[in-house]
């Protein structure tokens, strides 16, 4: 690694949380606690039986809150802190973990397992408590009106303006242990590639959209993530 980049951008997955000891989507076949995700993590579910899919994320709560980073999450706050460029974490993971490796720029396009969002005014409410169906709003105190801060299939993204304008002006767009098979995340590596970024993926295996990729590192990114961060604190730049 030589070359030195002004604006990077790192979209994690599933993957980089692993070693933290949490499951992925997909290599438990797309089970989470034993529920199938499509069928909790889908509005209609939600809408249906509520109390059901606030059960599946309490449920999930107090492993992602004992959860700790690993050298990658930490590898990543490290190069936000200390490298002569601008790092950005768009993450797909619901947990904590790149918060608390210490990384500031997080965004989290699918949502946090320790927010709520109440569909009465729309407020976001930060707590690691269950949250259910007789969860008071502490803003507008309607009560029953919560929703996990959760993107489920079929909700657009959060961030996303956020998240486009990076993509366009990103010199090198970073994918760390995802699938590439939820979309429109598994979408973001061609649109930074289309405005001229470099793309590098990192991952044990060849995923559904590699060759959108420049490069390929395999291995566990608990490894390979602080290796490559590494490097890039070598180089300087030269302008
Ligand atoms: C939307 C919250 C539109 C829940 C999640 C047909 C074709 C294409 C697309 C679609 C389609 N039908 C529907 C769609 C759209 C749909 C979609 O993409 N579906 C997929 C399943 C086909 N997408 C949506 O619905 C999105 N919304 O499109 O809205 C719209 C627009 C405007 C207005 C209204 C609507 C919403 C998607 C978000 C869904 N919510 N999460 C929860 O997390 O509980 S997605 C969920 O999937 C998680 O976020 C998770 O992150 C993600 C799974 O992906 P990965 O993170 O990649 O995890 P995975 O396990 O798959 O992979 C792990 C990888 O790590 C593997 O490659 C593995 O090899 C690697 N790995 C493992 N260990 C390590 C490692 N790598 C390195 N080191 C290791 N140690």
């Amino acid at each position: 690694m030589s070359k030195h980049y002004n604006n990077i951008v790192v979209l994690t997955g599933a993957g980089i949380s692993a070693e933290s000891g949490l499951a992925t989507f997909r290599s438990s076949n797309g089970l989470w606690n034993n529920h199938r995700v499509e069928d909790v993590a889908t509005i209609d579910a939600f809408e249906r039986n509520p109390e059901y899919v606030h059960a599946f994320y309490n449920d999930m709560k107090p492993e992602l809150l004992k959860a700790k980073p690993n050298p990658a999450h930490l590898a990543l706050a490290e190069l936000e802190h200390k490298y002569d460029g601008k790092v950005t974490v768009v993450t797909q993971n619901v947990d904590t973990l790149h918060e608390k490796a210490g990384s500031e720029k997080v965004l989290h396009i699918h949502g946090q397992i320790n927010q709520a969002v109440c569909l009465n005014c729309g407020r976001v409410l930060e707590t690691w408590d269950d949250v259910d169906t007789q969860t008071v709003c502490p803003h507008c105190k309607i009560a029953g009106m919560m929703k996990p801060n959760i993107v489920f299939f079929g909700e657009s993204l959060l961030c996303m303006d956020e998240v486009e304008k990076l993509l366009r002006t990103c010199d090198l767009f970073v994918s760390i242990g995802t699938s590439g098979v939820v979309y429109p995340a598994a979408g973001f590596v061609q649109t930074a590639k289309y405005f001229g970024a470099d793309t590098i993926e990192f991952n044990l295996e060849t995923t559904s959209n590699n060759y959108l990729f420049d490069k390929h590192i395999f291995g566990k990114s608990s490894q390979t993530v602080p290796e490559f961060a590494a490097e890039l604190l070598k180089t300087k730049n030269e302008a």
